[in-house]
């Protein structure tokens, strides 16, 4: 069995699906937990997959830093290595490169850095990210490319693009022929309409299983954000999965996945489960504010999670003012349970094509607001 997607029905611009791998199937819209050092920070990879995760994310930069990709494909590969057997998405290393590591060199041929752990010199191309995603054993296979920090020029942000065109090419031509694993092409362009619409021509020509919006959620603003992919997905092949790459918050998925985004990732629900902000239905809150000291309701009377099962804000509370490890765990459960939940919320009103009616009653929970 190979890598596929079924298309199964649409509303307006946003689309359900599902995307066959021989790791289990991945039902669209879809969100992915971050995994960036083999574990998702606080989490069981079984209590992961319990609030619904189909795949998660993982990283070129830090696995190739720690442990190394090599001594991953000895120890058996990402997957047994971490023991999350169902697919795996990995992004190319080129955007951490550029947000994480010190001392950075950008050639025709790739990147040279050095590792923000012990400093030691490393090589980033198209042909070594590719062998790495392959020593990882990756199902999702991300091109290599450049994301320019906005806001840049033009001429800084078209540069960066023709180059990423470049490495797609690169990129696909060291990826091989590996049935049932995937390759991604990543389209960049900034927020210009005619660099976003070339970048997705010349990937298109190259062909690639699954197509990712890149380069945004680096500065530019929601309404920016929201711009680009009004027109960025129907320069897009329908057939094929459509990837918007680090975001975001609830809002922006929401706001993606109307503009017909099949797949996000983004660490803003694990990493603020460590900092004590809560995802809720009615809006965010912080379990550190003092108000929720004799709070004895759970974070939401209607969430399935373990934090809101058996705990109180109260509890919580303290766990958190006292930096206990319990803390982050419970925390993190509620926030990915909580975009999960989202997920599938929009997924059933694709299926039965009243999304709009679904986004207003988000929106208006939201704007509820007394939490
Ligand atoms: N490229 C890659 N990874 C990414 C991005 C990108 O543009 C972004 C931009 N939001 C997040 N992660 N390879
Ligand atoms: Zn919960």
């Amino acid at each position: 069995m190979g890598f596929s997607f079924d298309l199964q029905a649409t509303d307006g611009s946003a689309r359900t699906g599902v995307i066959n791998t021989p790791r289990g199937d991945i039902r669209t819209p879809a969100f992915m937990p971050v995994g960036t050092a083999a574990t998702v920070k606080a989490m069981m990879p079984e209590s992961v997959r319990e609030t619904g995760a189909d795949i998660l994310l993982g990283n070129t930069y830090h696995l190739m830093l720690r442990p190394g990709a090599e001594r991953v494909a000895s120890l058996g590969g990402l997957h047994r290595f971490m023991n999350w057997d169902r697919p795996i998405l990995t992004d190319s290393g080129g955007f951490q490169v550029m947000s994480l590591a010190g001392l950075r060199k950008l050639t025709e041929k790739g990147v040279t850095f050095k590792s923000h752990i012990d400093g030691s010199k490393y090589e980033l191309t198209p042909e070594r990210s590719m062998e790495i995603q392959a020593l990882l054993g990756s199902d999702i296979v991300m091109c290599f490319d450049e994301c320019p920090a906005l806001p840049a020029t033009d001429e800084e942000v078209a540069r960066a693009m023709r180059l990423s065109m470049r490495w797609a090419e690169r990129s696909k031509d060291a990826f091989g022929d590996r049935p049932g694993h995937a390759l991604f092409g990543i389209m960049q362009g900034g927020v210009t309409r005619e660099l976003r619409e070339e970048s997705a021509k010349a990937l298109v020509e190259i062909g690639f299983d699954g197509y990712a919006v890149g380069g945004l959620a680096v500065g530019e603003g929601q309404e920016a954000m929201f711009g680009v992919l009004d027109y960025a997905c129907d320069s897009l092949p329908k057939d094929k999965p459509r990837y918007l790459m680090g975001v975001g918050k609830p809002d922006d998925i929401v706001g993606a996945v109307k503009r017909g985004i099949d797949m996000m990732d983004c660490v803003l629900p694990s990493r603020s489960g460590r900092t004590g902000q809560v995802f809720t239905r009615y809006g965010q809150l912080n379990i550190k504010n003092a108000r929720h000291m004799d709070d004895t309701r759970p974070l939401d009377e209607a969430c399935s999670c373990p934090a809101c099962r058996n705990y109180s804000r109260a509890y919580l509370h303290h766990l958190f003012r006292s930096q206990e490890i319990l803390s982050s765990m419970l925390l993190t459960w509620h926030n990915l349970q909580y975009y999960q939940d989202v997920m599938d919320g929009m997924r059933s009103a694709i299926a039965n094509r009243n999304f709009a009616a679904w986004e207003e009653n988000f929106h208006a929970e939201r704007a509820r607001g007394d939490i």
